[in-house]
């Protein structure tokens, strides 16, 4: 496909700022009281304290004038909104499910699909967990089973599709427990704790015929999947010539229903979406939805919201703009990459993860070496990351312990249209001075520790000796 940046500068962005938002900058002094304030938590950090917001790439994008446009035509009716029968069009041209549930953002999506499916004793395989997503399950009597491939647990294996299940795993499991207590695979595109590593459509289709065998559905996490297309098209040579908004049609007639974040892929600020094509199950989270989120027409969310995400995904469904996002992700792990530091291969869609362990290897995994090293890059230049790691992994609801993950990482997220090159070139020349004096940075100790998700309100003190 011929995508007209690419003959000259590869990865140059489709599109022009009309609009600016000033940064401040701070002094070390400031950010050496913030970060204490925030108990050398970055999630506690005032975002007003921060210059390059990396903590995250959901709800941050810059919205097209186009989404703007779409917001002025919010019809805020309570019940029927235009904008929903809008975004349900756009859903089912671009995702293809028949059905479409509005919610607030992704977990509320997540929220009715396991209270719907699962039940208690039950058994969800996935390729690897997310916070929320796992969390809800437990909440509905679950257990998340991980069957992804070993590779994505290498912070140092090059493995092209490190999203891949592993069909031995999964099987192995299907096998112990019986279908019937496997309501579903939970199957998430581009990985987000691994990386942001993608699934192969080849892994998918052994998956697709394994499931159907047994029936079992396969929901998809949709949250990141345009950018999994994206490296379809890029590394399976089949589809080199297919467009992500084809490869992402592939991938979700491949799947039974899904559960989508808008705030990644769909370039909107808040959002998300249930959406399936089994009529009994769209009628059961039609039901439930008006319990936990808002009437079925608009799911917690203002009309004007649903028009800008149908515009949303309209504008990330291209080749244009895959290639700039990822491509700026690349540029900025290919810099910090090349001065020796370890950091999660291959690189990513959304993100850069710092690999911790090798990274700070004088810390015990329980001195949260990935919380350590967000909190002293954030010292250095006010550049906002997230521990990707052992805090955000809990402990283990059997032994009460740390989980000790393999992978503990920091995560410098790219938000999509928002930062510039220079910006890039600040964070790696910031992730370098840090690594040049690694030895100083002292583990962290938890002085205060939540009972749900703990990564977003632990505190923490610095270790003395
Ligand atoms: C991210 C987030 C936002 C987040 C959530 C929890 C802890 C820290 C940050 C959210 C995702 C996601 C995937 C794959 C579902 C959700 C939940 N990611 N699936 O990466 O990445 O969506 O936030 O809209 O509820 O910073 P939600």
């Amino acid at each position: 496909m011929n995508i007209p940046s690419q003959n000259k500068r590869v990865w140059a962005e489709p599109y022009k700022i009309k609009m600016v938002e000033l940064l401040k900058m701070t002094t070390r002094e400031e950010r050496e009281a913030a970060i204490r304030e925030a108990g050398y938590n970055t999630f506690l950090i005032r975002s007003r304290d921060v210059y390059i917001d990396l903590l995250t790439d959901s709800g941050t994008a810059a919205m097209s004038d186009r989404q703007w446009a779409g917001m002025m035509l919010g019809d805020e009716a309570y019940a029927g909104s235009e904008n929903f029968y809008n975004l349900e069009a756009v859903v089912r041209e671009y995702y293809g499910y028949e059905h479409l549930v509005p919610t607030h953002q992704g977990r509320g999506a997540e929220n009715l699909l396991s209270r719907i499916l699962i039940k208690a004793g039950d058994q969800i395989p996935g390729n690897m967990y997310f916070t929320t997503t796992r969390l809800h399950q437990e909440l509905a009597g679950g257990t998340f089973v991980d069957v992804i491939v070993d590779e994505a647990h290498d912070p140092t294996s090059s493995f092209p599709f490190k999203g891949n299940v592993d069909m031995g795993k999964l099987d192995q499991l299907v096998q112990s427990v019986g279908a019937d207590r496997v309501p579903y695979v939970s199957l998430e595109g581009n990985v987000n704790m691994a990386g942001g590593q993608p699934f192969s459509m080849a892994n998918l289709r052994e998956l697709h015929q394994y499931c159907r065998k047994h029936g079992i559905p396969i929901m998809l996490d949709a949250t990141r999947t345009l950018e999994n297309a994206w490296f379809i098209r890029e590394r399976e040579d089949a589809y080199a010539h297919m467009s992500v908004r084809e490869i992402l049609r592939e991938i979700c007639d491949l799947t039974d229903g899904c559960t989508m974040s808008a705030k990644k892929d769909a370039l909107v600020n808040i959002g998300g979406f249930f959406a399936c094509n089994d009529d009994e199950l769209f009628k059961k989270a039609q039901n439930l939805v008006v319990v936990y989120e808002g009437l079925h027409t608009y799911g917690g969310l203002a009309g004007r919201d649903m028009e800008a995400m149908a515009q949303g995904i309209r504008e990330a469904a291209t080749e244009e703009h895959q290639q700039a996002r990822i491509g700026q992700v690349r540029y900025l792990g290919e810099n910090i990459a090349a001065a020796g530091i370890p950091i999660v291969t291959p690189i990513g869609s959304h993100a850069i993860f710092l690999d911790a362990k090798r990274f700070l290897p004088h810390l015990d995994q329980d001195e949260y070496p990935a919380q350590a090293l967000a909190a002293e890059l954030y010292l250095e230049s006010g550049i906002r990351s997230m521990e990707r790691g052992n805090v955000s992994a809990g402990r283990d609801p059997e032994t009460g312990k740390n989980r000790r993950p393999a992978l503990e990482l920091v995560r410098l997220t790219i938000p999509r249209r928002v930062y510039t090159q220079a910006h890039m070139d600040v964070v790696a020349q910031s992730v370098i001075d840090v690594y040049q004096r690694r030895n100083e940075v002292r583990g962290l100790t938890m002085v205060d520790e939540p009972e749900y998700l703990r990564f977003f309100q632990a505190r923490f003190e610095p270790m003395t000796h």
